[in-house]
């Protein structure tokens, strides 16, 4: 039978098989050292379980996965955990107040979600909450995003404005929502979904903060096959696992100018002739996407420091 892991707990799997969720293990002679993981199986697997004789349910086979969110150890590059896999969208909530999210968070996160091969897009919630003075801001994000092709929908769960556009672009998927503390995701998938009856305010965000030793990913279904995931490893997503020469990739303004620099490994800092900086300056790349794509790569470069030691 074919199934969808949606929970890992220990030795056991939920599998979700037929919309019934099924308890399984492990195959005994199941080779651990075909992937350099920590973790065999990860939330979001499609898998083959079959019954054994003891009426218990064992997993065959993990079948391709289309791509996946891993973390790598800080202390061993070899030490990877996959976090979740077969992801098709990642919906990035953010607000322009109450919390207010930045857009070095925004970029950064499409940048990682670029790098793991997940289409974002992004909603911005509380939309009833704008003040006139917040009117630029709201219009610049909108204007930044989508000229790099994000789909960006204002909404409210109290006005239900872009609630529609929401549940049509989560439907038939899975789904990965992120976003800061406060920003009303619970709120947006009760409101989507009310039998969830997930907790929302502050008693939520007060556990959010005390959590972040778990990485372990759950899933669940929102609609028939159309289905979450929830992480509490958002930091460790947000860590983009590569070299600072490889960060103009995921940034696809960057990237589009980058072939023209005059050195093929321009990190378009201070180098001459970099054709990025002149399109920064001919506002063709946005100037909030040049100066967080620079805090990215000076970061990577502290991390790399420090482990070279
Ligand atoms: N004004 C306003 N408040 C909202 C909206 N969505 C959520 N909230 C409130 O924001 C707070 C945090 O919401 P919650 O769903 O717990 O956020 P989460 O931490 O992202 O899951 C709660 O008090 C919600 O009632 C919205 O669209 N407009
Ligand atoms: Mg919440
Ligand atoms: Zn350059």
């Amino acid at each position: 039978m074919k199934g969808k892991i949606i929970q890992t707990t220990g030795s056991w799997y939920q599998v979700l098989v037929d919309g019934k969720i099924i308890a399984a293990r492990l195959k005994g002679k199941f080779k651990l050292d075909q992937f350099d993981t920590t973790n065999p199986i990860a939330v979001g697997d499609d898998v083959i379980i079959e019954a054994t004789e003891r009426h218990e349910y064992v997993i065959q086979e993990i079948l391709a996965r289309h791509n996946y969110i891993i973390r790598q150890s800080p202390r061993n590059k070899h030490q990877r955990h996959i976090i979740a896999s077969n992801i098709d969208l990642a919906l990035l909530i953010v607000t322009i107040s109450q919390p207010r999210t930045s857009l070095g968070f925004i970029d950064r996160f499409i940048a990682a979600a670029a790098s793991f091969h997940i289409p974002v897009k992004i909603i911005i919630n509380k939309i009833d909450l704008i003040k006139e003075k917040e009117m630029e801001q709201l219009e610049y994000m909108q204007i930044v995003y989508n000229r790099l092709g994000y789909d960006v929908i204002c909404s409210s769960t109290i006005t239900n404005e872009g609630i529609e556009q929401i549940r049509a672009a989560l439907a038939n998927k899975t789904t990965l929502v992120a976003g800061h503390s406060g920003v009303g995701k619970s709120t947006l998938l009760n409101v989507l979904q009310p039998e969830l009856n997930l907790k929302t305010g502050k008693i939520s965000e007060k556990w959010g903060k005390g959590m972040h030793t778990t990485t372990f990913a759950t899933m669940f279904q929102l609609f028939e096959n159309t289905f979450i995931i929830d992480t509490p490893g958002i930091k460790e997503f947000m860590m983009l696992q590569v070299e600072p020469e490889e960060v103009s990739g995921y940034f696809i303004d960057i990237k589009q100018f980058a072939t023209n620099c005059q050195f093929n490994n321009c990190l378009h800092q201070n180098e001459p002739n970099c054709a990025v900086k002149d399109a920064v300056e001919n506002k063709q790349i946005a100037a909030t996407r040049y100066e967080n794509y620079l805090h990215i790569i000076e970061n990577i470069k502290d991390i790399n420091y420090w482990e070279r030691k």
